[in-house]
């Protein structure tokens, strides 16, 4: 009998069940050494946030204890603060990507968690690495004036601050052997093998474009609160020379409802023991004092100007205001935020706190606060109430 021929197989490889891998990374920039360079840089970044950024806090809202001594002096101390808060602010978003770029293979470890302490230790740098980029991305927004979410900017800045500060707190200490082995280790040392050499290289080379990276967005940002380098400022929201009378202007007349009619109308109201009101001309009738002055915004531009008004000591004792008295002070403004503004005595007795009738040489414009704005040292631009009616000496 005929037997069919032998059917030839095909030299398949046996079907195996696919294995599911962790993806492996032989990148050697992905080592501790990296990640510890680029997170002492982003760790004084995020530390000058969180100091300048509490600065700011306090001057803005004083816990009730702490409201009758804030520092009117230096004159320029907000400008500095606020200036360092937004350019160490845009600096760590550089330094944050750089380091999350250097330490993300570790999201793919295997197995996945390997004890508690593991486990942990992985949910506490989930908390620091969303909580920070939270911060920096919302910070760049608020700078843009940008707010595309539904709470409000400043409450959620702050708190979450907090959160940034005790987590990365938390990563020094569980990171702190690593980050003592690697801190001063020299790149290449005189025995260093061929392999490390190159390691040495390709790192230096990687700091190199990272130091580069954050010294591009400083210059061309930081023009807009340090002048000098206002020609270099390419790529900050605002520019300090830029607006009516030669300043940016925050809120428009227009945007706060101040109206032309209401403007017609106004007077200058300042209660307390001797209560009084004053027509503009009354205004500029009294004694007037010229300062030079910076608006420091808190969204990190800043501008010298040149004021002229009535200094706000004058009418506190005008109104039979005793040395000491903090102040209520109402705009014209319709709603808002920065409607009314609380001073403390170190500003209000400060000889340079003016309310001020004229800006650069010229009668203030109205989105610069036509009739009257308040202008203080060392305080924040939202504190720089703009179309002045009250003044309340409490
Ligand atoms: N009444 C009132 N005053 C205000 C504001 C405001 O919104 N309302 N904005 C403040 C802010 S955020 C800043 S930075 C300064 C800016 O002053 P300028 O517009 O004259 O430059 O005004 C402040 N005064
Ligand atoms: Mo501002």
């Amino acid at each position: 009998m005929d037997t069919p021929p032998a059917r030839r197989r095909p030299h398949l490889p046996p079907l195996r069940p696919p294995v599911l891998r962790p993806p492996s990374f032989s990148g050697r920039l992905h080592d501790p050494r990296t990640a510890t360079a680029i997170g002492r840089w982003l760790g004084v970044a995020l530390a000058l946030c969180f100091l300048t950024g509490l600065f700011s806090h306090v001057l803005q809202q004083p816990p009730p204890w702490l409201a009758g001594y804030l520092p009117s002096r230096p004159v320029w101390g907000y400008r500095l603060t606020q200036g360092l808060h937004v350019a160490a602010g845009l600096a760590a978003i550089v330094l944050l990507f750089a380091k999350l770029w250097a330490v993300y293979p570790r999201l793919f470890v295997w197995p996945t968690v390997r004890s508690v302490r593991h486990a942990l230790e992985r949910l506490s740098v989930a908390v620091l690495v969303a909580t920070a980029l939270f911060q920096v991305l919302t910070g760049l927004l608020n700078i843009a004036e940008w707010y595309p979410w539904p709470f409000s900017f400043v409450p959620v800045h702050y708190a979450v601050a907090w959160v940034v500060a005790g987590s990365v707190l938390l990563h020094l200490a569980v990171k702190a052997p690593e980050i003592r082995a690697h801190w001063g280790r020299k790149s290449v040392g005189t025995l260093a093998l061929p392999d490390e050499e190159r390691d040495g290289r390709d790192r230096r080379a990687l700091l190199l474009g990272v130091g580069a990276a954050v010294g591009v967005v400083t210059v061309t940002t930081v023009g807009q609160s340090f002048t000098p380098l206002a020609p270099l400022d390419l790529l900050a929201p605002r520019h300090p020379g830029y607006g009516p009378q030669g300043l940016p202007v925050n809120r428009t007349a227009a945007a706060a409802g101040v109206t032309e009619a209401a403007v017609r109308e106004w007077r200058l109201e300042v209660l307390g023991p001797n209560p009084f009101r004053l027509t503009l001309p009354q205004l500029a009738a009294l004694p007037q004092r010229r300062v030079r002055l910076p608006i420091a915004c808190v969204e990190g531009w800043s501008m010298d100007a040149r004021w002229e008004g009535v200094p706000v000591r004058d009418l506190i004792r005008l109104a039979g205001g005793r040395p000491g008295a903090m102040l209520r002070v109402v705009s014209l403004e319709v709603a808002g935020a920065y409607r009314v503004m609380h001073m403390g005595r170190e500003y209000a007795e400060d000889p340079l706190t003016l309310l001020a009738l004229r800006l650069n040489g010229e009668v203030l414009s109205a989105d610069h606060g036509y009739p009257a704005r308040i202008i203080a040292p060392n305080r924040p631009g939202v504190l720089q109430t703009k179309w002045v009616t009250r003044l309340e000496v409490l």
